[in-house]
């Protein structure tokens, strides 16, 4: 069933370039490409495809794409998670209320008390504002918030689009009030009109941080010789939580986690760790070259998704704390092989040799490629709706010859190519999801891990292997097929 030279795939993007118009078919066309096998071995011995196609450049128009904004990519994504900040989404009602606990990035703490993470506010823009200016507005709020909520440790403004082109002084603003209430604020000038997708939201609120809390107070802290910074994992579902066991079972220590179940202590502390993770390159990256730059931390990108990729990563971090640490991620890596061989012999069985299409927004799209291939699945198709040219080399180190790469895919290229693929799962999200399952096709949403997880650590891969047999093996999937073409292997596996 998979297109293992990946000319079916050729056929698939050639197919889809003659409905459009010429100009917008020429455009397109540098966004869709299939993978191919180079010789050069690329990072712990895998062999390198070359998948680059073009990416990170504004959307065309009249198309349907399904990135997100700048706004997103602050407020959902790197800054949201920070939860004993208030983040206010400054502007018009739409964008805080249709975010609203939209991201599954868990935290503990007490709601409206120490912790904001699952409250909404915002500036409810009116056209008074917009006319006349809502710096005012966002003064009296945050005196607001500081009487109705004294333990927040601090405020964001998030900026929607129409602070931007009404010239709002929201610096100013911020200044002003962290000056008066002794807090942390930070204006960030996240505007949903900036850039072409959430990933420039993602640079400028780590621009943020480092302009608005790193080196801003005395921190009194004390650093020791295994201090590391977890950055790039929001939790979801508890990933956060399932990767830091692990890292602790090492031997090392834990001092941020950002932003998953984040605080602003652990932001302000950060540049006193001895190496900083990085489990999502696309989104925090920025930060991390400016610790290294200045303040010399090292950084170190791993995965822990799936067992073969949570070795090589424990191993390369281990690497570079010498023999003690080693030994003991030796000793972690013996002590869950059990764990790990037998979510393998019980799934593999009855996942092997299927086929995957993936369609996710920075990172996963070549994070989980080896998870799915540790339980014996194939990804033949994958693709970023935001990705940027170091992410597609990335990607060369995961994927296979002949997979089908997309960026940005329109609404209608991917219903094509789901169509010419006809995969056994595709992972995406919520607005893939039910077209795809109406297609007669199982699918997961590998943004929110379709309200499951965590999906890091070996904890989170015993339930990601669950979820994926509960998906294909659904015995549904059999009444969209006619009696005559029943599928024998899902239907023994469904009555086991
Ligand atoms: Fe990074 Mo959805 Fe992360 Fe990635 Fe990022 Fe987003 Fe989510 Fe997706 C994200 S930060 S919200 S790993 S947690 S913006 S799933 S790039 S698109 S692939």
């Amino acid at each position: 069933q998979y297109d293992n030279d990946g000319a079916l795939h050729a056929k698939l993007i050639e197919d889809v370039l003659e409905r459009y118009p010429d100009k917008t078919a020429k455009r397109r066309k540098k966004h869709l490409g299939v993978a191919r096998s180079g010789e050069a071995p690329g990072e712990d011995g895998a062999v390198v495809s070359e998948c680059e196609v073009k990416s990170n450049i504004k959307s065309i128009p009249g198309v349907m794409t399904i990135r997100g904004c700048a706004y997103a990519g602050s407020k959902g994504v790197v800054w949201g998670p920070v939860k004993d900040m208030v983040h206010i989404s400054h502007g018009p009602v739409g964008c805080g209320h249709y975010s609203w606990s939209q991201r599954r990035n868990y935290y503990v703490g007490t709601t409206g008390i120490d912790t904001f993470g699952t409250m909404q506010f915002t500036s409810d823009f009116q056209e008074k504002d917009i006319v006349f200016g809502g710096d005012k507005k966002l003064e009296r709020i945050i005196d607001e918030i500081e009487g109705l909520f004294p333990l927040n440790n601090g405020m964001t403004v998030q900026s929607e689009c129409p602070i931007g082109l009404i010239g709002d002084d929201t610096e100013a603003v911020s200044r002003k009030k962290a000056k008066e209430h002794d807090k942390t604020i930070v204006p960030v000038r996240c505007e949903g009109f900036r850039g072409v997708s959430q990933s420039l939201g993602h640079h400028i609120a780590n621009d943020a941080i480092r302009d608005w809390v790193f080196d801003k107070k005395e921190i009194a802290f004390e650093a020791g010789a295994y201090d590391v910074n977890v950055i790039g994992d929001y939790n979801i579902g508890g990933d956060a939580w399932a990767s830091r066991i692990l890292l602790e079972e090492i031997g090392l220590r834990v001092v941020g986690n950002w932003s998953g179940d984040a605080t602003l202590a652990e932001i302000e502390r950060a540049p006193k760790a001895r190496l900083n993770l990085i489990h999502c390159y696309r989104s925090m990256n920025y930060i991390c070259r400016h610790m290294e730059e200045k303040y010399g931390i090292a950084w170190m990108e791993y995965n822990f998704f799936g067992p073969s990729q949570i070795e090589a990563s424990l191993r390369k971090i281990a690497r570079h704390f010498g023999p003690e640490i080693e030994a003991r991620t030796e000793a972690v890596i013996a002590r869950y092989r059990p764990l790990v061989d037998a979510v393998i012999a019980k799934y593999r069985p009855r996942l092997e040799g299927n086929t995957v299409m993936l369609y996710v927004g920075g990172l996963r799209p070549r994070h989980v490629v080896t998870a799915y291939e540790d339980l014996g699945m194939v990804i033949v198709g994958t693709g970023y709706e935001f990705a940027h040219n170091d992410d597609y080399q990335r990607t060369g180190h995961y994927v296979r010859n002949g997979t089908l790469i997309y960026d940005d895919v329109t609404g209608y290229e991917l219903e094509k190519f789901i169509e010419g693929v006809r995969p056994n799962l595709v992972g995406s999200g919520i607005k893939e999801k039910y077209p795809v399952q109406k297609m007669g096709i199982p699918f997961r949403q590998m943004h929110s891990w379709d309200y499951s997880g965590p999906y890091h650590g070996y904890d989170g891969f015993a339930i990601f292997a669950r979820d994926l047999d509960l998906a294909i093996n659904n015995p549904v999937w059999d009444l969209f097929d006619a009696p005559w073409r029943e599928r024998p292997r899902r239907r023994a596996i469904a009555a086991e």
